[in-house]
């Protein structure tokens, strides 16, 4: 029997691999130990250990006491609360007192920004963040995940109101989000490419999986909800109809944001979120939502529109603002765009005609 010349090459692989923990990828992609790569490497750690707390108990929700329904109350956005929305929400937090790194929290879930005080003297970066995206989904046991995007705190928000988050999205720093399915995996971008992290639970680690993914610039997918179908706009309609009637598309709707776009990134396609007649600007909220993952498909190659406008360059008018979606491969993107754009057209003639 001949030696197997490759063995300790495929020894060393595995273990550089497995050694690729998420911190270290940080501070290699920054390529530097300055301050300010640790600061960014120890904020990715505490994110990282949020995501395993979240993923420990979702895990076990079925057998946890006082872990699955709703809490009965409603938030800020109008929404019935779940006692898992709670729970990450507060997670996020615990994780980053004491740390002397994030001065403030913006959640989906809270008014007004989380202040942590005693970090805010060395602190300056905001957390902003969706604890548990597509909670619809946590009491029957499917995918959720978790949005995050940092930002640098611009003055002293001696008011408190945090106004210097209202600003576009090319003000983060880093974005990515957590996916709780059959694994965890954790997706991020410090602005040099798109890179997924699987937890090892044996290590307790999230290790490398998959670097500098880049998402196709046509896919199958589109992804919506098309109940809503009668309520949108005829541009919406058109879109929609025109996949019906071709050949090549797909759709697929798992009621988690976080689990359709992860799909669409590694394989392309489609994500949409439209506004409704009623509701121009959709549902999703620009900061905790739109924005991180249109930092991230950016990043990947790939293209995320208001319909009218990039979504890295919507400018919020409140902390809880919402936008339109549609975000993916950049093709099928513009598609949509073009649909949208001749909506806008059509409305504009119809009215000089009245006029
Ligand atoms: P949530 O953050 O309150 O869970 O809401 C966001 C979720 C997205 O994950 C998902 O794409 C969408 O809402 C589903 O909404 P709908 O039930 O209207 O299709
Ligand atoms: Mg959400």
């Amino acid at each position: 029997m001949t030696a197997d010349i490759n063995q300790p090459l495929d020894q060393e692989y595995a273990l550089d691999r497995d050694c690729t923990t998420l911190s270290r990828h940080v501070l290699q992609q920054l390529q530097s130990f300055s301050a300010e790569a640790q600061d960014l490497s120890a904020i990715m750690n505490r994110i990282a250990l949020a995501a395993k707390l979240i993923s420990r108990r979702l895990t076990r929700a079925g057998l946890v006491e006082g872990a699955l329904g709703f809490t009965g109350n409603v938030n800020v956005q109008g929404e019935s609360v779940k006692k898992m929305d709670v729970y990450a929400n507060d997670v996020f937090i615990s994780v980053f007192k004491q740390s002397g790194l994030v001065c403030r929290l913006a959640s989906e879930e809270m008014d007004k920004p989380y202040y942590i005080p005693e970090n805010c003297p060395i602190g300056r970066y905001t957390l902003l963040y969706d604890p548990i995206d597509g909670s619809s989904n946590v009491d029957i046991n499917l995918n959720v995940g978790a949005i995050f995007s940092i930002r640098k705190q611009e003055g002293d928000d001696i008011d408190g109101d945090a106004r210097d988050l209202l600003q576009n999205g090319h003000q983060q720093i880093a974005a990515g989000y957590v996916l709780y399915g059959p694994s965890t995996v954790l997706v991020y971008s410090i602005g040099r490419g798109v890179h997924a992290f699987t937890l090892d639970p044996s290590l307790g680690e999230f290790i490398l999986s998959s670097e500098n993914i880049q998402v196709p610039q046509h896919g199958p997918v589109y992804s919506v909800n098309e109940g809503n179908f009668w309520q949108w706009e005829d541009s919406i309609r058109n879109y929609i109809r025109y996949v019906h009637r071709h050949e090549g598309y797909t759709a697929r709707y798992g009621g988690a944001l976080v689990g359709d776009f992860h799909r669409i990134l590694f394989q392309g396609g489609v994500f949409l979120y439209p506004g409704t007649i009623k509701k121009p600007e959709g549902k999703l909220r620009l900061l905790y939502e739109s924005a991180p993952l249109a930092y991230l498909i950016e990043q990947a190659g790939g293209k995320a529109s208001t319909g009218t406008q990039k979504i890295m360059d919507a400018v919020p008018k409140e902390l809880h603002a919402r936008t339109p979606l549609f975000i993916g491969s950049k093709e099928d993107v513009e598609l949509v765009e073009s649909f949208i754009e001749e909506g806008v057209r059509d409305k504009k003639e119809t009215t000089m005609a009245h006029s």
